[in-house]
């Protein structure tokens, strides 16, 4: 039987998902990407889940990419290993759940670029991010140059993979890696509880939110507005307006009925 290396459990409407290789720091190989993969696509699948949680086993979030099975890659091996986290990392992305990394200890190199594919970052005070490739003779591989100029600007990721440095999570959070700071033990209730928060709106509009967020991000001005025009008007299609707008109106709590299923 294949070794379980992704730990999937719900709770609620959450998803939460843990990697589960603590003996090598979690560390990605081939194996737990095929299963990260495949335990996205259950989620994406599941009408019943509004939210994916995402976080490691013991004290590592992810010490980055396996080393030991890169080292004796040829470069279209290596190619082929590069694209395909990068594919399991866009589908995380483009999830129409919003996805939420509980980064518990060590984000480094693959790890780093993992949580980097959620939406939002919590993190424990004790954890450490980092991309130290160029230490080990490589770039980060798995989309880590572009997200992470993204998400904190071009100087200060050129800084980060240039020094290969590792920052601890106070320093991840000033510069806007990470949203918010937990005490370890704190750390999994609050990403559960911000889960819930979420998962109380209507689904149907936090996907379409994370979509114009998300495709917005890399189109113009003008077309990121107008991505956000048509978007907004979709919203008037189902359910979920009709009832927010009314249980306003009646001063109720709204229930909302659209489900959100299937793969983006
Ligand atoms: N790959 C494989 N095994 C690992 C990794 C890793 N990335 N990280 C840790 N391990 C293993 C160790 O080898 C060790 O195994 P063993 O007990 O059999 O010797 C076990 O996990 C525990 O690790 P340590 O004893 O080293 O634990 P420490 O607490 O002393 O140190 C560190 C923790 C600082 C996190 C240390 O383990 C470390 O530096 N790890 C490597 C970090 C790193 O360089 N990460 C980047 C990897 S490169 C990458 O992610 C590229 C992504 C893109 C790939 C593109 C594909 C081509």
């Amino acid at each position: 039987m294949e070794t379980q290396l992704i730990e999937e459990r719900r709770e609620g409407t959450t998803a939460v998902l843990t990697i589960n290789r603590p003996q090598a720091l979690n560390a990605l190989n081939t194996a737990v990407l095929r299963q990260l993969d495949e335990a996205v696509a259950r989620v994406a699948d599941d009408a019943a889940v509004r939210v994916l949680v995402l976080t490691g086993a013991g004290k590592a979030f992810v010490a980055g990419a396996d080393i030991a099975e890169m080292a004796t890659l040829d470069p279209i091996q290596a190619r082929a290993f590069s694209a395909f986290g990068a594919r399991v990392f866009r589908a995380l992305e483009l999830l129409d759940k919003p996805v939420i990394a509980a980064v518990n200890g060590f984000a480094l190199g693959g790890g780093c670029e993992l949580a980097m594919a959620a939406d939002i970052r919590l993190a424990s005070q004790k954890a450490k991010f980092g991309q130290p490739e160029v230490g080990l003779g490589i770039i980060p591989g798995f989309s880590g140059t572009q997200r992470l100029a993204r998400l904190v600007g071009i100087a200060k990721a050129k800084e980060l993979i240039y020094s290969g440095k590792i920052i601890p999570a106070a320093e991840a959070a000033a510069i806007g890696l990470v949203n918010q700071l937990y005490e370890p033990e704190e750390l999994l209730p609050a990403a559960l509880e911000l889960a819930a928060q979420i998962a109380a709106q209507s689904p149907a509009a936090v996907a379409l939110a994370k979509t114009a967020i998300g495709r917005g991000a890399d189109l113009a001005i003008e077309a990121g507005i107008e991505l956000e025009n048509d978007l907004f008007a979709l919203c008037f299609a189902g359910p979920d307006q009709r009832e927010g707008m009314t249980a306003f109106r009646e001063k109720r709590p709204a229930v909302f009925t659209a489900t959100v299923a299937g793969k983006s």
